[in-house]
């Protein structure tokens, strides 16, 4: 079973979760910010994981602490219930229309962290979040989970289209990234015999 459970408590957020890689996108996601929340059901879903997550931050001030430590516990839920890659695919890579918007993902589970980040959110809020905090999110799930990570905007002028296509993007090549490479199931997919 690739599955992780991984609790996080620091005076900025305490955050609970509950991951299953081989689910069926049902999930359970209470961030205290609406369009997070909005964004993690859709990441589930897209990526046909199973995900409960509660996070109680300090959105009293922003969103920021709680962004960027979801990221934090969800790399770390991805690279633990992973392990050392084994039989995994490793790449995956959508170009994923959302109206107007289109964007594309490409992530490699390398070990080595990596994010390249190129979106125009040119509206600074949507609802009550803090737009520059989507990079936040991704740039700490890189940092835990030794993801090399692209995301670009090929197209879009809709800030919400953007952000929820670049989720939707994500969880599909994460999905494919993880899937199990039937013809080598048992097998680290590097040269060099590890991904850590
Ligand atoms: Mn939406």
């Amino acid at each position: 079973m690739r599955t992780s459970q991984y609790k996080r408590t620091t005076t900025e957020t305490d955050i609970c979760l509950s991951l299953n890689l081989d689910g069926s996108g049902q999930s359970h996601i209470a961030t205290g910010c609406g369009f997070l929340d909005h964004m993690l059901i859709l990441f589930t879903r897209h990526g046909n994981f199973d995900l409960e997550l509660q996070c109680t931050g300090d959105n009293y001030i922003d969103d920021h602490h709680t962004a960027e430590d979801i990221g934090i516990c969800l790399g770390t839920a991805f690279a633990e219930a992973l392990g050392e890659m084994r039989g995994i695919q490793r790449y995956g890579h959508i170009i994923l229309p959302m109206d107007e918007a289109l964007i594309l993902c490409a992530a490699d589970f390398s070990g080595r962290s990596f994010l390249a980040f190129d979106l125009q959110l040119t509206r600074p809020k949507v609802g009550t979040f803090d737009t520059e905090l989507v990079e936040e999110f991704f740039l700490a799930f890189v940092r835990k989970s030794g993801l090399t990570l692209h995301i670009q905007q090929l197209a879009g002028r809709n800030t919400h289209h953007i952000i929820e296509g670049t989720f939707k993007a994500f969880a599909r090549t994460m999905a494919q990234a993880i899937q199990i490479d039937q013809a080598r199931p048992d097998q680290i997919p590097s040269t060099k015999g590890a991904l850590l």
